[in-house]
């Protein structure tokens, strides 16, 4: 069986950081735990008496070099990314684990799928429209490109030139491999309520997803 890591970011998710990672153990023991810490509060203190590994990153540089950097250090053959807010449903990266043995490269997650009943009207009507928008420009089957619950398989993060700095990376992380041949699949996921306070500015991340679905210099 491939080794696997779950990768995490997180600023300021004490309400929700123990249950989250108890939940990935119960799902997938045995897994590496990977966060990748930019909080001021207890998160990491908690995050490692639960048997995670963190890596502080402070002061805080963004979501993007937050996510690089988680990336970039897991030691699995599979990697999993996930929020640290308990939004994610653990009970299914064991599906997501599957997909890669059996050949994906990367599986995308779609939370929108339907819209779950915790995400406001606004927000999962721009999650269509931005995935919409990445059809249309590229031709990806999708309905989700902001999801932050993926598989990645490490030769992909590792064999690609990211450009992580500001918000909306997820969208590059899912264009860029698919445009380079990568293989990709994508499956529906409950979408649970969130502990704790958003960090997500919907201005700035409206203006880096499309310059992310638009520019070249975002997906060659
Ligand atoms: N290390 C680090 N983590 C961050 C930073 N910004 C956000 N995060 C974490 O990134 C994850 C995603 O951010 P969220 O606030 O959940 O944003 P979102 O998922 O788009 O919005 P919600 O649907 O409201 O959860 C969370 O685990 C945050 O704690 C940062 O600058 N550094
Ligand atoms: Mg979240």
């Amino acid at each position: 069986m491939a080794k696997i890591s779950v990768v995490m970011i997180s600023m300021n998710e004490e309400g929700a950081v123990a249950k989250v990672i108890c939940d990935i153990k119960k799902h997938v023991p045995g897994a590496e735990i990977l966060i990748v810490d930019s909080s001021t509060d207890k998160t990491a203190e908690i995050a490692e008496e639960n048997g995670a590994k963190v890596i502080k990153q402070f002061p805080p540089k963004g979501y993007g070099k937050a996510m690089e950097l988680a990336l970039k250090s897991a030691n699995g053959d599979v990697i999993i990314t996930m929020d640290c807010d308990s939004t994610y449903p653990s009970e299914d990266i064991p599906k997501l684990i599957k997909l890669c043995e059996n050949g994906s490269d990367i599986v995308n997650t779609t939370r929108v799928s339907r819209r779950p009943k915790n995400m406001p009207l606004a927000n999962f009507l721009a999650n269509r429209l931005f995935a919409f928008l990445a059809w249309m420009r590229h031709g990806i089957k999708t309905t989700d490109v902001h999801s932050g619950m993926r598989a990645y398989k490490k030769k992909l993060i590792h064999s690609l030139n990211w450009k992580a700095g500001g918000p909306a990376f997820p969208v590059e992380l899912l264009i860029r491999p698919i445009k380079h041949g990568y293989k990709y699949t994508e499956v529906p996921i409950n979408y649970y309520e969130r502990i704790g306070t958003t960090t997500l500015n919907k201005f700035s991340s409206t203006i880096w997803t499309l310059k992310r679905i638009f520019l070249k210099e975002h997906y060659k």
